[in-house]
């Protein structure tokens, strides 16, 4: 799928108190200059750029991803797995209509956190990654999203997320057939033909979540071996995530991609 624009929104100043799992509190100086950057990576990708407001009610309002699925047709809102996240989706819906993109369904059966789908071309693979210490996604949730996607003509596969936030926080499609991942998740994504499946090495797991723009790939600096691992594959951007991975947040979350 070729992109055009991203929608970002940049972290409000109640950052530092969003959800996070990490120890370490952010930099909100710094994270506001990371997501400056990461918006330059995007522009440098070949995209237009949609600056969202800001909202100091929503903490976690920068990780866009969790609120909507955009695909081809259309886009899919998403229902997040917390409370605190859920007021997120309506100012991502106004906008999305704004913008005259249709809406082809909203999760309203069970829970969805955006982060649980990676999409593989026009082959979705959703995680249910809620558990005792993740209330995220939730089967209910799953099978609603498989119903709009198979609506739409869309394939899609399911994979369980046993000790990461979401499952693109633990993987992510990087072009050419190829899904980097972190080894658990790997006997899942092998299951399905045609793609080839590569492990994030030992110590880098965060950076199995890259973004793929068209013939660019964002990944996070400071993992050297994924990154000779994936370069022949695009042209590489790093960008700094430092502040972002303190949250629980990755590459893919600061960002919806409209074709
Ligand atoms: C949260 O816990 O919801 C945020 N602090 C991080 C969300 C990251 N989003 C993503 O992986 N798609």
């Amino acid at each position: 799928m070729k992109y055009k624009f991203a929608l970002v929104r940049p972290p409000p100043s109640t950052f530092s108190k969003g959800l996070t799992t990490e120890e370490g509190n952010p930099d909100y100086e710094l994270a506001k200059e990371q997501h400056r950057a990461y918006c330059e990576g995007l522009r440098k990708a070949g995209l237009g750029r949609i600056r969202l407001s800001k909202d100091e009610d929503f903490p976690d309002s920068c990780f866009i991803e969790d609120t909507a699925i955009i695909t081809n047709k259309g886009v899919i809102l998403t229902n997040p797995g917390t409370f605190s996240r859920r007021g997120e989706v309506n100012f991502v819906e106004n906008i999305i209509s704004a913008l005259g993109i249709p809406i082809l369904g909203k999760i309203s059966e069970g829970y969805l956190d955006g982060g649980d789908v990676v999409k593989a071309d026009n082959h979705y693979f959703i995680g249910y990654s809620c558990r005792n210490d993740n209330i995220r996604t939730t089967i209910r949730g799953v099978k609603q999203l498989e119903k709009i996607l198979n609506q739409q003509g869309y394939t899609s596969s399911r994979i369980p997320v046993k000790s990461v936030l979401h499952l693109s926080t633990g993987s992510s499609y990087v072009g050419k057939n190829i899904i980097l991942t972190i080894p658990e998740n790997a006997v899942f994504y092998r299951k399905h033909n045609g793609l080839k499946v590569i492990e994030t090495p030992e110590g880098e797991e965060y950076a199995a979540n890259m973004r793929l723009i068209n013939n660019h790939l964002l990944m996070p600096i400071g993992y050297p071996k994924t990154k000779k691992i994936v370069q022949s594959l695009a042209n590489i951007i790093q960008i700094s995530m430092s502040e972002f991975k303190k949250q629980d947040g990755s590459m893919t979350c600061l960002s919806l991609l409209v074709p």
